[in-house]
């Protein structure tokens, strides 16, 4: 754990392998308490690409269906979104063509004027319930610690002036080099989800139903 925690801490991410750590389930455990994605929702959730008329009311399927989804941080619409999130492929997933997609803010080169802009745009949060204020570098939630919130499709900005930080962030998204995670069934993925940024890759076949990933949110602890 020593070692996990290390490498999660320097690169935003791990990719670690069932056989060490045993399921998603029992390592989210080992990383902080699970958290369900939405209200009276299961601890795994089952990600899989889903046709807009059979997803769920507020998922990116509704919007994007069988396509490719935009970077994003999961639980965007938490007040204090989860700080990490576990990806596994399910065991009953018989289909692995779709890379997920991860992008290190770290590596987005923001000048200081840009931190600015992010830090002071604000926007207005919807989903889980209520809405709330927040800019997509939040620095309001933990004391000491910032936090990159963004999801476009549940973000509105608060004042035509602050499109700006959702242009910036398109222009910095396009000439960003993702890391492609290739799914494997004994691989299990943890992103720091404070940090990086991820999303759906596209399939060349038809995956609807059958690439299933299983996701696990964790809570932090203590504001760690
Ligand atoms: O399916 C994937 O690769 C990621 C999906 C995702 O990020 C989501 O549903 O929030
Ligand atoms: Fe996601």
């Amino acid at each position: 754990m020593i070692e996990l925690n290390s490498v999660l801490n320097e690169e935003g991410w791990i990719e670690v392998s069932k056989k060490e750590y045993g399921s998603i389930l029992e390592l989210a455990q080992k990383l902080g308490r699970p958290v369900p994605s939405r209200q009276n929702g299961s601890i795994i959730d089952r990600l899989k690409p889903t046709l807009p008329e059979n997803a769920h009311s507020k998922s990116l399927s509704v919007k994007y269906g069988l396509e490719s989804f935009p970077f994003h941080t999961d639980g965007a619409y938490f007040n204090c979104p989860p700080r990490y999130v576990l990806l596994s492929l399910a065991d009953d997933s018989n289909l692995n063509d779709r890379p997920t997609l991860l992008i290190d803010t770290n590596d987005l080169d923001f000048s200081e004027d840009e931190k600015k802009t992010l830090l002071r745009d604000v926007f207005i949060i919807k989903g889980g319930g209520r809405s709330f204020l927040s800019s997509i570098l939040d620095r309001s939630v933990i004391s000491g610690k910032t936090i990159f919130r963004y999801n476009k499709d549940i973000m509105k900005p608060a004042h035509q002036s602050f499109q700006n930080s959702l242009t910036l962030m398109d222009v910095k998204l396009r000439s960003a080099d993702p890391v492609f995670i290739k799914w494997t069934s004994d691989k299990i993925v943890v992103i720091d989800n404070w940090r990086m940024l991820h999303g759906r890759g596209t399939s060349h076949i038809n995956d609807m139903n059958f690439r299933i990933l299983n996701r696990v949110l964790v809570e932090s602890k203590g504001g760690r």
